[in-house]
């Protein structure tokens, strides 16, 4: 039986009581009821979601501690003979005026903001390019028309101006809804998609989760009712050869053409390295949830690796993930063993150029 109809059920139950009433206030009880039960009946209904997102250029610095925070003795080689470079970002306001940010936890680093539907919703994302290049919205896997691609050229949303503004709509239907295989929400990628590789390695990436249907918190909050934590988590080789280093952010001269290249890929997780990304911290027994992104080229193929805990993905047990450019992996996990654990890529070389943190377990009192 469907909510709808056991509503309107209700809703003529509750109509012939009232009429047995006093005949004075019945009616102005009826329409009191009517107005109530039509407002209960459309906020338990498809909800359009709202977000206000600018495209900006920043300064960003990979390691703003200046330290291996891994292993102190060993410095940051090669990679932190220069940290801050001059990148873009994806910044979430209040609403239309773009004049209030809404604050991002630490651990998000360079991502955009995180967007929440729930199955069958609308999103609608009003787009203002603050930056100084045509840029755009393309998000994975929800359902949109060609005029709200974000991408190949086609439609108003494909490239907005600096200084314009575009509204993207999009739909979180049952095919962007979490399979039967997934856990109750699932994670989605969005990117700028005038010159996509380019604008990645800008840092101009964000991602959406979609909950599914009757898993939500309530209809104001899309996140999913069966975890304690969640956090999302973006493997990605920066590749900042030719970006412009910000005046005095270079604290040593490379030695040779080929030492400065390899100092230009900043091996981060969400924008950090060598333990620089901080913020991952849950309590101890909470159901925890990791929402990963792997993009990038040839040398991003990654493995994120938790100690001190497995991970269910997709009802296999493991403790290691692999992502290739592109991936999109949602993995659950009880938080069981207190500690300060490392997460970290187990490729070899990934391990050596800093592509690590520490995640912690708060024990219980
Ligand atoms: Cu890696």
């Amino acid at each position: 039986m469907s909510l709808k109809f056991i509503k309107s059920f209700l809703f003529i139950r509750l109509t012939y009581w009232l009429r047995s009433l006093s005949q004075a206030t019945s009616y102005q009880l009826i329409a009191f009821t009517t107005v109530l039960l039509s407002f209960c009946i459309v906020s338990a209904e498809a909800a359009t979601r709202e977000y206000w997102i600018a495209a900006e250029k920043v300064q960003w610095n990979y390691a703003p501690s200046g330290k291996n925070l891994i292993r102190p003795a060993m410095g940051l080689g090669v990679w932190g003979k220069a940290l801050t470079y001059e990148k873009y970002r994806y910044v979430q306001y209040t609403d239309n005026t773009f004049t209030t940010q809404v604050e991002q936890p630490m651990w998000m680093g360079i991502l955009g903001p995180q967007i929440h539907a729930v199955e069958g919703d609308s999103v609608k994302v009003h787009f203002f390019n603050r930056a100084d290049k045509p840029l755009s919205i393309h998000v994975h896997g929800l359902q949109y028309d060609e005029e709200n691609e974000g991408a190949d050229m086609k439609g108003s949303g494909a490239a907005v101006q600096p200084g314009s503004t575009f509204t993207y709509h999009w739909e979180a239907d049952s095919d962007a809804a979490p399979g039967p295989n997934d856990p109750s929400s699932i994670v989605w990628v969005y990117h700028s998609h005038v010159e996509a590789v380019t604008e990645v390695y800008d840092g101009l990436i964000g991602t959406i989760v979609v909950t599914k249907k009757g898993m939500e918190r309530s209809s104001d909050d899309p996140r999913p009712k069966d975890i304690d934590k969640a956090f999302t988590t973006l493997f990605l080789v920066f590749n900042e050869n030719g970006r412009k280093i910000v005046e005095s952010g270079q604290t040593e001269a490379y030695e040779s053409p080929e030492e400065e290249e390899e100092g230009n890929l900043k091996h981060a997780i969400n924008g950090f390295i060598f333990g620089n990304l901080q913020g991952l911290e849950v309590n101890q027994d909470d159901s925890v949830r990791w929402y990963l992104i792997g993009l990038g080229t040839e040398v991003d193929m990654h493995t994120a690796h938790w100690h001190g805990q497995t991970v269910l993905n997709s009802g296999k047990r493991t403790d290691v993930v692999e992502l290739l450019p592109g991936s999109m992996v949602t993995v659950d996990m009880i938080a069981k063993t207190p500690g300060n654990w490392l997460y970290h890529c187990h490729v070899a070389d990934h391990i050596t150029a800093g592509m690590n943190t520490r995640w912690r377990v708060v024990p219980k009192r």
